[in-house]
């Protein structure tokens, strides 16, 4: 599979739909829409949305839940924007730059970028849960709920309250892994669930994707601390050096460079290996589980 080809088709799948789905910039709220849609349509890779197209997919090849999940699939694009515009305050990371451009509050100022975050979070189960929604209300209900648990305090909130909470401290390899998971893998982990559940995986089909999905969060998240390392501002679309300059604590500062790329492989590895039940119909998947290690070198 050329996943480079493959991603950019998805990308466009996604964009199709998320202008679809999106509010337009019109009306009282128009400004405020305006600035959720600049951080939705700046750029970025879409690697939710696609990961839950490609856990349908996986589940259902003949594409037709696909189409049912796209809604879903936005709505977890609109759940990881919001956490970029508020991961880039100024009571947070205080960043200039996020994918290759202006970060939010930098043209809509501070509070216009809380609320645009707030507006996406919210649209997203506005969109899980109105009209466009087409699921069997069972699914429904428990992919919303994955999402929430994911996004939430008990995943990636509260994994973003630990990591401050942490910023310029020591403490033990156990808590990093627990940061990782909650802040970057349960919203990738549910991405793929979602996809599944979706699609009407079997408990055993949704484990395997739950095990795939938790591997290459970690795999992700490696990836992520290194090339803050490795690469520069311009290929990032953020500030380089950043985790270092705000005292996180990463895989490379804990384990170096070369172990922590051994460790990226070993987890794309385990990702791969809990899908091999599903055999040929699991090619997209393992092609972005390779895509996220690629990135690392
Ligand atoms: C503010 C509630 C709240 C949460 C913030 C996701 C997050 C939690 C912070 C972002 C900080 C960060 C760099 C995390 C590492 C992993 C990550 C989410 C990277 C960005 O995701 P990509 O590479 O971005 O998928 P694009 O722009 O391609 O969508």
């Amino acid at each position: 599979m050329e996943i480079r080809h493959y991603l950019n088709e998805q990308r466009q799948v996604v964009d199709l739909a998320l202008e679809k789905y999106m509010l337009k910039p019109q009306g009282p709220f128009a400004r405020h829409i305006e600035s959720m849609r600049y951080s939705l349509f700046v750029g970025g890779k879409r690697l939710r949305p696609i990961l839950c197209l490609a856990a349908a997919d996986t589940i259902d090849p003949g594409c037709t839940a696909r189409e049912k999940l796209l809604p879903v699939a936005c709505a977890l694009e609109c759940i990881h924007t919001y956490s970029l515009i508020h991961d880039d305050l100024p009571a947070m990371d205080n960043d200039d730059l996020r994918r290759g451009k202006p970060t939010n509050h930098r043209l809509y100022g501070e509070a216009g970028a809380i609320l645009a975050g707030d507006g996406l979070l919210t649209w997203a189960f506005d969109l899980l849960t109105g009209q466009d929604s087409v699921l069997p209300p069972e699914s429904l209900l428990q992919i919303t709920h994955l999402i929430a648990r994911a996004a939430g305090s008990l995943g990636m909130v509260g994994g973003q309250a630990l990591d401050i909470a942490y910023e310029n401290k020591e403490f033990p390899f156990e808590l990093l892994q627990t940061i990782h998971r909650s802040k970057t893998g349960a919203l990738l982990t549910c991405a793929v669930q979602a996809g599944a559940v979706g699609a009407g995986a079997t408990p055993e089909e949704t484990e395997a994707m739950v095990h795939y999905g938790d591997r290459i969060g970690l795999a992700f998240q490696i990836v992520d601390d290194l090339l803050d390392v490795t690469a520069s501002t311009e290929q990032l679309g953020k500030t380089a050096g950043g985790d270092a300059k705000k005292g996180k604590a990463t895989y490379p500062a804990y384990f170096g460079v070369d172990k922590s790329r051994k460790m990226a492989l070993e987890a794309v590895t385990a990702a791969k290996d809990a899908l091999a039940g599903f055999q040929e119909k699991a090619a997209p998947l393992l092609a972005i589980a390779d895509y996220i290690y690629a990135r690392s070198n």
